[in-house]
């Protein structure tokens, strides 16, 4: 948040979504060149990659991760890996400033003593896009999901328990982290197809860090 001390403020702002969901605009600003120099690092040793859904699509989103444990897919299934299966290398280990942040933002939301062992990366260029779907592979429902935007803007997709229920469209920027726990938790959520941009930080991209506690 915005304190008299810092030398630049950046403004920040704390919004609910709904039950167990906070929506933290701006919380990464000041953070996020520093964000993306340790992405452009993990993908040294973890390159970003298309993954195959098991009904056989490649994704449009190209993806990498850090931390204990790493979310892939393949023919056969999605599951969590401690082993990257395009290197057969551990993942690298998850930054500092990853932890640093996005434990001070499940704090802020409510969630004490956030302690995510896994962050997959995603990267968007013009027209990717992500489709509805749950993040249900996590062993331990009571963490939260956080989520930091880095680059070009996207609009969240965001409907309710069940995939019938109405897609509400939320626009997110650089340096904007949302939580999504408790209740919020299973939500439907995708993201729509990015448009095309430039972004000071990430040129033609946009990069979601979504923290999880898997096991
Ligand atoms: C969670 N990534 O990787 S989470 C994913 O922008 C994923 O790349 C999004 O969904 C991305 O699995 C960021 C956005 C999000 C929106 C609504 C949610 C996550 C949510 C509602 C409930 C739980
Ligand atoms: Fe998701």
């Amino acid at each position: 948040m915005t304190s008299l001390f810092d030398s630049h403020p950046v403004p920040c702002s704390r919004e609910r979504l709904e039950e167990g969901a906070v929506l933290l605009r701006g919380f990464a600003a000041t953070e996020a060149p520093l964000l993306v120099e340790e992405v452009e690092r993990i993908a040294q040793r973890a390159a970003f990659r298309h993954l195959v859904t098991p009904g056989g699509f490649t994704m449009s989103v190209a993806m990498t991760n850090c931390g204990r444990v790493g979310w892939v897919s393949d023919r056969s299934g999605y599951r969590y890996d401690v082993l990257d299966p395009d290197t057969g290398l551990s993942w690298p280990p998850m930054p500092e400033a990853f932890l640093d942040i996005a434990s001070r933002a499940a704090a802020e939301a409510g969630f004490a003593n956030y302690d995510p062992d896994a962050c997959l990366i995603n990267r968007y260029i013009a027209g990717a896009k992500l489709s509805l779907h749950q993040d249900r592979d996590e062993k331990d429902a009571s963490a939260p999901i956080v989520s930091v935007s880095l680059g070009l803007s996207a609009v969240f997709l965001w409907g309710g328990k069940h995939r019938s229920e109405p897609v509400r469209r939320l626009r997110i920027e650089n340096g904007d982290i949302a939580v999504w726990g408790g209740p919020a938790r299973f939500a439907y959520h995708g993201v729509a197809p990015l448009s095309d941009g430039q972004h000071v930080l990430t040129g033609n991209v946009r990069i979601n860090l979504t923290f999880r506690k898997v096991f």
